[in-house]
């Protein structure tokens, strides 16, 4: 049973963020892997995110915080309590998709910095220890599966299979920890928070189009990702007749189209999507000899996830023998909706409320470390708006009032978790 401070009418006002202060970091981190468009590259695991790594730990020990990090590269800075025990935990991911923006992870990451630092400078001490977490590999967009860091630390996947990963780049996740100096020693499974709290754009249109300041996430949807390889035979692009050909780049053209219509066919809450297709040897004279794609379902309902999937496998089977190809796939990620604590739920919509802040409750649509910790701990997210809901896009922007919104939303609920001295 998660307990807060009462938010009674003797309850001291909501304390604030400084948003310049935050504003200033998201801007310095957002240097690191700078890329055109305002926006970011920090793929897990490469320099830009090593150079992402010591500059927020650096702002942590200038903190004073005690920083530890775990075999996978986790980092946890710790904030005293007055009392031990397990603490009260935000943060998320500083790794980003290729061509991401400055806010996806890091938005999470930083304010909880800046949770540390108001409180510091406001005087206030907690009864419970507070924390400011970064894991590791969130995006899975190098070493799938996403949210690699936080499934490791709460034990959904061994740290050995982790490190043992092969990227889409050929490399591993242990020799490219080891490059950044990452491969900590704190032992996997990592310690269990009191609670977790995670602050995040939402990466979607509702909150922007709705016009409201906070999204109370509810949980997250199912996620669903497979490598599919298609084999055909490569051949003369000008002599092969048409009824002769087993065209590998056709076959990942009509999956792509056919994910396009489960997803339609479905509606609800169904998404579909093939984000990576490769072919080989991709030239302009060569029909395809082989295809190595991706798709990505996903669905608030497992039910429903469970039936796009098995569509996914017919679709498979009617191209193999229409094109005469061989197809294989290979699972990459597969996780279940997850539904967040009620309690924490419900107290970040009061915390929003005291703060004046109109809100909506809502699912998440994008994978986030907190459906991890979920499994740990009592967990609850906040949220707020994406203009024109972009994301995983160099355009993606949040307004410096809503960045500044969300922070004291998650301030005010990691103090009433922790409890105020
Ligand atoms: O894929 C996701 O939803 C997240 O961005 N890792
Ligand atoms: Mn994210
Ligand atoms: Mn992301």
């Amino acid at each position: 049973m998660i307990e807060s401070d009462a938010a009674g009418s003797s309850a001291p006002a909501p304390l604030r963020i400084s948003g310049e202060r935050l504003t200033a970091r998201l801007n310095a981190l957002a240097e690191i892997g700078a890329i055109e468009g305002d926006g970011c590259s920090r793929l897990a695991f490469t320099a830009e995110d090593g150079r992402g790594r010591d500059l927020v730990v650096t702002w942590m020990n200038d903190l004073g915080l005690e920083v530890s990090t775990d075999g996978i590269g986790n980092t946890v800075a710790v904030r005293a309590g007055v009392e031990p025990g397990p603490p009260v935990m935000c943060g998320s991911h500083i790794d980003t998709v290729a061509t991401g923006g400055r806010f996806d992870g890091n938005l999470g990451v930083l304010a909880g910095l800046e949770v540390i630092e108001t409180l510091d400078a406001a005087g206030v001490e907690t009864t419970r220890p507070l924390a400011v977490a970064f894991f590791s590999n969130e995006e899975g967009a190098r070493f799938p599966p996403d949210m690699m860091g936080s499934l490791v630390y709460v034990g959904g996947m061994g740290l050995e299979e982790a490190l043992d990963t092969v990227g889409i780049d050929g490399t591993t996740v242990a020799e490219e920890l080891e490059a950044i100096g990452y491969r900590g020693s704190l032992p996997s499974p990592g310690p269990v928070p009191h609670a977790y709290v995670e602050l995040h754009i939402e990466q979607g249109p509702v909150l922007d189009i709705e016009g409201e300041t906070i999204g109370v996430v509810e949980g997250v949807q199912g996620i669903s990702w497979t490598e599919v390889t298609i084999e055909g035979q490569s051949n003369h692009a000008g002599t092969t007749p048409m009824s002769m050909r087993h065209d590998a780049g056709l076959a990942a053209a009509a999956v792509a189209v056919g994910v396009r219509e489960i997803a339609s066919s479905m509606g609800g809450n169904q998404v579909g999507t093939c984000g990576m297709i490769d072919l080989h040897p991709n030239l302009v004279n060569v029909i395809a000899q082989r295809a190595v794609m991706t798709v990505d379902l996903r669905n608030t309902d497992e039910e429903a996830l469970v039936r796009a999937e098995s569509a996914l496998s017919e679709l498979l089977d009617r191209i193999a023998s229409e094109e005469g190809v061989t197809v294989s796939t290979r699972r990459l990620a597969r996780f279940e909706p997850v539904e967040f604590d009620p309690n924490v739920v419900d107290l970040v919509e009061e915390q929003a409320h005291r703060l004046g802040l109109a809100t909506r409750r809502m699912p998440s649509g994008a994978g986030h470390d907190a459906q991890m910790l979920a499994r740990l701990c009592p967990t609850g997210m906040v949220f707020v708006p994406s203009v024109d809901g972009v994301s995983h896009n160099p355009a993606e922007f949040t307004s410096e009032a809503d960045l500044e919104a969300g922070a004291n939303v998650l301030l005010n609920t990691m103090v009433a978790l922790a409890g105020r001295v």
